[in-house]
């Protein structure tokens, strides 16, 4: 199962690296999160999986073809309320 962390991990470490492209990254988030509540629903989050697979992105096709949205967004929201929040992101570095 830590397969599923480590492709959503890799992803958003693409996505939200500190350093030069940290303001791009805070872009990211704001652009995935539609609603603007400060977390990804699953609705969200597959729209950024969609997002990063459109782009080319290796991992991002494995889940997409694979389905593996509701599982991979499992792995990323540790405490269950529905969300991924950035800390959440962050903690899986
Ligand atoms: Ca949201
Ligand atoms: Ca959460």
């Amino acid at each position: 199962m830590s397969t599923f962390k480590a492709i959503v991990a890799s992803l958003f470490a693409i996505a939200l690296t500190a350093g030069p492209i940290a303001a791009h990254a805070q872009e990211v988030f704001a652009k995935v999160d539609v609603n603007g509540d400060g977390g990804l629903d699953l609705a969200e989050f597959t729209g950024f999986i969609d997002a990063a697979a459109a782009a080319g992105k290796p991992n991002a096709k494995k889940i997409q073809a694979n389905q593996f949205y509701a599982k991979a967004f499992a792995r990323v929201d540790k405490n269950k309320d529905g969300l991924v929040t950035k800390n959440e992101i962050a903690a899986m570095r």
